[in-house]
């Protein structure tokens, strides 16, 4: 199949991922090169405190397509997707996780469906792997589902897809966990159309989740309630 005559942007997240960054941006890497003439894959990485930030950089000296970028203190992930997002140069910017929640080389089966009008967005097919993970994912998406309307099956999967154009048309503000949620309300508002793939789980394997905690729950929750109050504001004549 000939390569699509279109370019794309990844966005790849990065702290404390010593054991899985390398393995990330290569097997990235193989499946743009396979199916993009024109890709970057751009490296956020924020304030870790092992091997990130030299084995990001050495993969970045290795090859052109790969740019870092450091924030010098971790700031959230929201604010490192952001600061992804507005260095991103090509047609369709995507962000995943680099701990790999999905075998990467699934991004072949999305390339047929890119369009400029429409985002892409992941959800997970497979069990989260304990029980307060489950109850999390579940209590969380039903909250968001309520407020914010938003008929997608998983708010937070790491896989999700914008054109370009679209993209700067969203008010993206959040610096947590809340961005996920954020980002698909922005879609929503705007009127922009989401088609949503279904993706099988890979449970991280190596390293510990760094989001897995109390304060970044009860962030995501401020995080809502600025973001309704800024809506809210928003639509008042
Ligand atoms: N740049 C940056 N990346 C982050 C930050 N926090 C987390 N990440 C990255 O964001 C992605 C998601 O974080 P995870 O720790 O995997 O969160 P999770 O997927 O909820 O947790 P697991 O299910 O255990 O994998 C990973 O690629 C992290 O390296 C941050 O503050 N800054
Ligand atoms: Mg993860």
């Amino acid at each position: 199949m000939s390569p699509p005559p279109v370019s794309i942007s990844v966005v790849l997240p990065m702290y404390n991922e010593e054991k899985n960054a390398e393995n990330a941006v290569k097997s990235l890497n193989r499946v743009l090169s396979d199916s993009f003439d024109d890709y970057e894959i751009l490296v956020v990485e924020s304030g870790s405190t092992d091997l990130t930030r030299d084995i990001a950089d050495s993969l970045a000296d290795s090859n052109p397509a790969v740019r870092v970028i450091h924030q010098i203190n971790r700031e959230g992930l929201g604010s490192a997707i952001r600061l992804g997002f507005a260095n991103a140069r090509k047609d369709f910017i995507l962000y995943i996780d680099s701990d790999e929640p999905f075998d990467v080389e699934e991004i072949a089966r999305v390339i047929p469906m890119l369009d400029p009008r429409t985002a892409l967005i992941g959800y997970r097919i497979g069990e989260r792997e304990s029980f307060k993970r489950k109850l999390f994912s579940r209590v969380y998406n039903t909250l968001v589902q309520l407020v914010f309307r938003l008929g997608v099956r998983d708010v937070n999967f790491s896989m999700k897809l914008i054109p370009r154009t679209h993209l700067q048309k969203l008010d993206l503000r959040a610096n947590g966990c809340f961005y996920d949620a954020e980002l698909l309300a922005e879609l929503k508002r705007a009127g922009i159309p989401v088609t949503e793939i279904g993706f099988a789980y890979n449970q991280r394997q190596y390293g510990m989740s760094s989001l897995d905690r109390l304060p970044v729950i009860l962030n995501i929750l401020r995080e809502m309630l600025v973001y309704l109050l800024r809506r809210k504001r928003r639509v008042t004549p």
